[in-house]
């Protein structure tokens, strides 16, 4: 039985985070999803908009059978991949070579991202509506 390890924010959950966490799923038998703390994520200079039970419900609704955990910090990863028996951890490129530390205690696999999305996008293009509605009060 192969075990599959990722994490993220997965804020504003989009179909960038639904391929992920798909692909690291049918890498192998069970996938184990590290989701960022609200606290963890302004340490990565990230503030999210859904906080973390919304974030981690979206994340158990796209991979009902993986087991949903909480990340609290960049270093919990080793201790993670020991007590869950991983296999195999898998991240976005966005994130290659950082994790390569990993590859000796489990395979590390960076998958390609999914273009033309993001959280970071979602976010300004929330932001026309209210930027437009300020402007037409003026
Ligand atoms: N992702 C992707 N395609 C996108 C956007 C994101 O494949 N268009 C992937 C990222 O590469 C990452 C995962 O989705 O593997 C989660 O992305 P984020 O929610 O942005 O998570 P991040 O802030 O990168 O946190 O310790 C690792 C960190 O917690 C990762």
């Amino acid at each position: 039985m192969t075990s599959v390890l990722t994490y993220g924010t997965f804020d504003l959950f989009h179909h960038g985070h639904q391929n992920i966490l798909s692909r690291a799923e049918a890498l192998g038998d069970h996938l184990f999803v590290g989701v960022s703390t609200d606290e963890f994520n302004l340490f990565k200079g990230k503030k999210s908009c859904d906080d973390l039970a919304a974030r981690m419900r979206n994340v158990s609704r796209q991979v009902p059978n993986s087991y949903v955990f909480q990340e609290t910090t960049f270093e919990q990863k080793v201790a993670d991949i020991i007590r869950f028996k991983i296999d195999v951890f898998v991240m976005g490129d966005d994130w290659k070579g950082e994790f390569d530390w990993l590859k000796s205690y489990c395979h590390v696999v960076y998958l390609p991202r999914t273009p033309g999305i993001s959280t970071t996008m979602l976010k300004s293009l929330a932001m026309v509506p209210s930027m437009v509605h300020s402007l037409s009060l003026r």
